[in-house]
């Protein structure tokens, strides 16, 4: 059943993709789990993209599957009783890339795990996120990128941060599918995270929580 899934993704059938990621929901699967097959199929689809045989309306149909699903699964999330926040996130994916279904999963999670969320959306530009701590003053600043070309925006990003005299306030975490410890270097940021859930660990140890 589990296979079934990825490889439903991966050949972008649409409903029956539908359809089993519920079956396998009700019938217990761990919605995390669900999010791994997603995962895992978009590496097969990303790796049919750079062999030529996908092309870009494939990349699209594969994005509008994957963000039913992740609607899906949302659904299907517990979400903690409502609290006082314990911290502050403002998040985005950093200007250049408009891949946003990995970054609406870490929103959503954060917001599940009691921190406030700030989504300033895709193709955010610098000044967009020094603005945004600025006003909001967020413990932690999220950007995600897929494009290994957005690793200059990350950098860009926290250079303008600490351009603007705003780095020591904020502790920046990245991630997407090629973030790496070595991008989090290269760009300056404090961590990278592999998944939503490792990036929600992290803040937490970050906010004391
Ligand atoms: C769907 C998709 C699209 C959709 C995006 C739809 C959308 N609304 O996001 C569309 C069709 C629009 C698209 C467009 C393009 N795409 Co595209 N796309 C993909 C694909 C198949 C899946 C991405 C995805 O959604 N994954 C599922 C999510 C859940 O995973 P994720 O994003 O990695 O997120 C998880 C973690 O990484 C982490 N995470 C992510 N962000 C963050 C942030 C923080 C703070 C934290 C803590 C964690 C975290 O948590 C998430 C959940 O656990 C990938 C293939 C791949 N291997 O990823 C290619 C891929 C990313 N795309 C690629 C390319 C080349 C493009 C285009 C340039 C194609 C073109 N020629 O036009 C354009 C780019 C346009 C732009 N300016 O951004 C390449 C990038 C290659 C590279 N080296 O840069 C890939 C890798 C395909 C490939 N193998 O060639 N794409």
């Amino acid at each position: 059943m589990s296979k079934n899934l990825v490889d439903l993704i991966a050949d972008l059938k649409e409903d029956e993709a539908l359809q089993t990621t519920k079956e396998l929901l009700d019938a217990g699967t761990d919605p995390m789990v669900i999010l791994d097959y997603c995962r895992e199929a978009t590496e097969i689809v990303g790796k049919r993209f750079e062999e030529g045989k996908y092309f870009i309306p494939d990349l699209l149909m594969s994005g509008e599957i994957l963000e039913q699903i992740s609607d899906i699964v949302k659904s299907n999330l517990t979400k903690e009783v409502e609290t006082d926040y314990i911290g502050r996130i403002v998040i985005g994916t950093v200007e250049g890339d408009i891949h946003d279904i990995g970054k609406n999963i870490v929103t959503f999670m954060m917001d599940a795990n009691g921190f406030e969320v700030i989504d300033l959306g895709v193709d955010v530009p610098p000044q967009k996120f020094v603005e945004a701590v600025k006003e909001h003053k967020p413990d932690v600043v999220g950007m995600s990128a897929l494009l290994t070309l957005a690793f200059d925006s990350m950098k860009k990003t926290v250079d303008a941060l600490e351009e603007a005299g705003l780095r020591d306030q904020v502790k920046i975490i990245i991630g997407g599918c090629p973030i790496d410890e070595n991008v989090a270097k290269y760009s300056g940021a404090d961590a990278y995270a592999k998944d939503a859930q490792e990036g929600v660990v992290i803040a937490k140890k970050w906010v004391n929580a």
